[in-house]
This record gives C-alpha cells, sequence and structure tokens, in this order.
C-alpha cells in the first residue's frame, strides 16, 4: 500500500506520518508539503531515516507538478492535510486559503480520479458547521449539521469538502471525510492557543485571551486524530463523512489557565485582547458514528495529553527556537506586538 500524505510537513500530518510508518511498517508513505511557514522539515526529521518514508516539496496547487506526482508513484491512498489552516491568518489575507485549500484539495481530487486512486481521504474540520450558543450545552454537532461557515478559513474548507463529495456523487471517486474538533499535540505552530501560551509562558510574555476568554473548544488529542483517520481510511464507508471528538470541551480561559499551572507560571500573565473578528462561540463534537460504526474511541485524557503537550515543547526547545528565528517573530509582533 502507498499513501500520498500531504500537508506532512505541518503538527497533524507529521504526527500522523509518525503513527503510520509505527502502525503499518509495511506501507510506503510519500509526503507533499510546500514548506510553507507552518512546513517544517526538522519534524519530520526521524521519519526521514525510514525507507518506507520519502519527502517531495511542491504544492498541491500546482497542477502539473501533482499530475506528474501521481504517474510517478501510483498512490493507493491519498490523505489530504495540506492547507492553511490559522482562522487569523484567513481573516488577515483570504485569498491563500481559497488557493490552497479549495483549489488545491481539486487539482489533488483531478489527479485521483485520473489515476484511479482507490481512496481520497480529506480531512477537514468542525469549523465547517459554524459555531453552537453557549447557554445550549445539549446542542452538538452531527454529519448532518447544516454547514453555516464563519470564517474564509471554515468557508474554505467547507468548499473543499463540498468538492470531494461532488467527486464521489458525479464521478465515483471513493472519497471520504473527517471533521475533527480542534487538536492538540507536539509539533503544532505556537500560532494555535495551546503552544502560543506555552511558548509565551515560558518566557514570561503576557498571554492574550481573546474577549473574555469563555468561548469554547473541544479539544482531542492528535494522536487520537490520527487513529480516526487510519481507522476510516481502512473500514469506512465510500462517499460518507466521520465526525471526530472526544467530548472534551473546555472554555478558552480554563485551557490557559491549565497551561500554566503545568509551567507553574502566574495567571497575572493573562492579559484580555480584543476579540476575533467573527469568533466562533463553541464547537462540540458529536462523534457518535464514528464509535458505532468503527469503534472508535479516544485514548488520551486531556490531562494527560496536556501534561505530555508541555513536556514536548520544554524538551523542544531548538524546534521552537528554529520557528522564533523565521516568519514567526514578524507575525508575533504584528499581531502581539502592544500587548
Ligand atoms: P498546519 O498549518 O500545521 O500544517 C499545514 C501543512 O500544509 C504545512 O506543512 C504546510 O507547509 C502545508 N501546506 C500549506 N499549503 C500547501 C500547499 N499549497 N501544498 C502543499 N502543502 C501545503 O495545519 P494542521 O493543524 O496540521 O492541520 C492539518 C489539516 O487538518 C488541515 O487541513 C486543517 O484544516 C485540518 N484540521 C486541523 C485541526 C487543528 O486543530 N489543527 C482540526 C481539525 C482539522
Ligand atoms: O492568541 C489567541 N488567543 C485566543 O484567545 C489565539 C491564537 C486564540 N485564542 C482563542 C480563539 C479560539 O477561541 O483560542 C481558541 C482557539 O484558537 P485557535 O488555536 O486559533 O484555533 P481555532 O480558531 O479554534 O481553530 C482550530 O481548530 C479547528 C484550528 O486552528 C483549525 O485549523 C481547526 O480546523
Amino acid at each position: 500500500m502507498k499513501i500520498l500524505v500531504t500537508g506532512g510537513a505541518g503538527f497533524i500530518g507529521c504526527n500522523f506520518i509518525y503513527y503510520m510508518l509505527e502502525k503499518h511498517p509495511e506501507y510506503d508513505l510519500v509526503c507533499l508539503d510546500a514548506l510553507t511557514y507552518a512546513g517544517n522539515l526538522k519534524s519530520l526529521k526521524k521519519a526521514l531515516e525510514s525507507p518506507k518514508f520519502k519527502f517531495v516539496k511542491g504544492s498541491i496547487s500546482d497542477r502539473a507538478f501533482v499530475d506528474r506526482l501521481f504517474a510517478d508513484e501510483a498512490f493507493d491512498v491519498v490523505v489530504n492535510f495540506a492547507a492553511e489552516s490559522h482562522v487569523d491568518r484567513s481573516i488577515e489575507n483570504p485569498s491563500v486559503f481559497l488557493e490552497t485549500n479549495i483549489m488545491g484539495t481539486a487539482c489533488l481530487l483531478d489527479a485521483s480520479k485520473k489515476y484511479g486512486v482507490k481512496r481520497f481521504h480529506q480531512v477537514s474540520t468542525d469549523e465547517v458547521y459554524g459555531d453552537l450558543p453557549l447557554d445550549r450545552p445539549d446542542l452538538f454537532f452531527t454529519e448532518s449539521t447544516p454547514l453555516h461557515t464563519s470564517s474564509p478559513y471554515s468557508s474554505s474548507k467547507a468548499s473543499a469538502d463540498l468538492l470531494t463529495l461532488a467527486y464521489y456523487r458525479t464521478y465515483g471517486l471513493p472519497v471520504t471525510i473527517s471533521r475533527c474538533s480542534n487538536n492538540y499535540g507536539p509539533y503544532q505552530f505556537p500560532e494555535k492557543l495551546i503552544p502560543l501560551m506555552i511558548v509565551r509562558a515560558q518566557e514570561d510574555e503576557n498571554l492574550p485571551v481573546y474577549g473574555q476568554g469563555l468561548n469554547v473548544r473541544d479539544w482531542l488529542y492528535v494522536d487520537d486524530h490520527c487513529k480516526a483517520i487510519d481507522l476510516i481510511i481502512h473500514e469506512g464507508r465510500v462517499g460518507e463523512v466521520y465526525n471526530v471528538g472526544g467530548h472534551n470541551e473546555k472554555q478558552n480561559i480554563e485551557v490557559v489557565k491549565t497551561v500554566l499551572a503545568h509551567l507553574n507560571k502566574p495567571e497575572s500573565l493573562i492579559t484580555y485582547v480584543k476579540d476575533r473578528a467573527g469568533h466562533d462561540l463553541r464547537y462540540a463534537i458529536d462523534p457518535a458514528k464514528i464509535s458505532s460504526e468503527l469503534g472508535w474511541t479516544p485514548e488520551t485524557k486531556f490531562e494527560d495529553g496536556m501534561k505530555r503537550t508541555v513536556e514536548w515543547y520544554l524538551e523542544n526547545k531548538e524546534w521552537i527556537d528554529d520557528i522564533k528565528s523565521g516568519e514567526y517573530a514578524e507575525y508575533s509582533k504584528r499581531v502581539y506586538g502592544d500587548i
């Protein structure tokens, strides 16, 4: 079995590559990644030592390049992680989100159709459902919740989902889609809430909490997401969407305080800043379908996952320093410079 993993130099993609190399040592994995600001070859250092792993630099939006790659490699399965993934950046500059997340997915779908890929898996997000009100804890996103996006990011992901489903219906391409809640764990770029707070708190910098910190996210340890995707590509029904989440809802402020407690840093670092435009209030996944059909359940408790994550960032200072020395410094100054 030969699997193309796009976006494998990013957070979830690289965790997925490590997961698959261990779980299926007989598989061949090829990573296609453009190495944008979010992609980091250092995250794949150990994978690059494996004879079952190959890295290819290129963009999923480069039609001719993608076509050649598919012709040369004859992939059985494609798992598409490649995306622009940060909501705040999509508010600043939507166009690259449309180019990568929509047009890039379209290129991959066309190549998958042309070269007879046996499974195209689109890694999507719970954000395509929009948000839930804070005062209705009884409501959850199911696979039949209407798409109702808020940001350019989530709109681009929803577009890619619809295109993926259209290739199933119109051309019979065997596709599946997973819509997962917020992931956390090693190798996450420190623009996202948890690593941002870890990295800043370590340096005794103020921690920017949007609004009042009362927005709710449903956190899942990254390995549990990887396990879900592995199950879906092997046992999921084609043409189907699977929601992935572990009923682990937390207010942002609780998450930030958990980070501070792990690092033994004072809560006085918390600084409330201007809210994100169009800020989704609450995400909460109902994972009943993937649980009952595929037997998926999350294994990592939030307390254990957070401990492991904080320890990873403490032990991998070189990985962080490397990021801080690049585009991140300019981004950080532009977005959080005055707090
Ligand atoms: P990330 O930003 O850490 O990584 C994205 C990767 O894609 C990077 O390595 C980047 O270089 C690569 N990439 C970007 N544009 C590319 C292009 N044109 N061609 C090839 N590679 C390109 O993102 P992540 O957090 O690992 O998310 C991975 C996927 O999972 C995304 O599709 C995202 O929408 C989805 N997702 C993320 C979360 C989350 O909490 N992080 C939750 C649900 C779904
Ligand atoms: O500085 C911050 N302060 C803050 O309060 C940042 C960066 C975030 N926040 C808040 C905004 C959100 O309510 O924390 C929450 C989480 O923010 P992000 O880490 O940016 O994630 P989110 O917007 O929820 O989107 C994430 O989950 C779904 C991923 O980035 C997406 O790729 C994924 O699809």
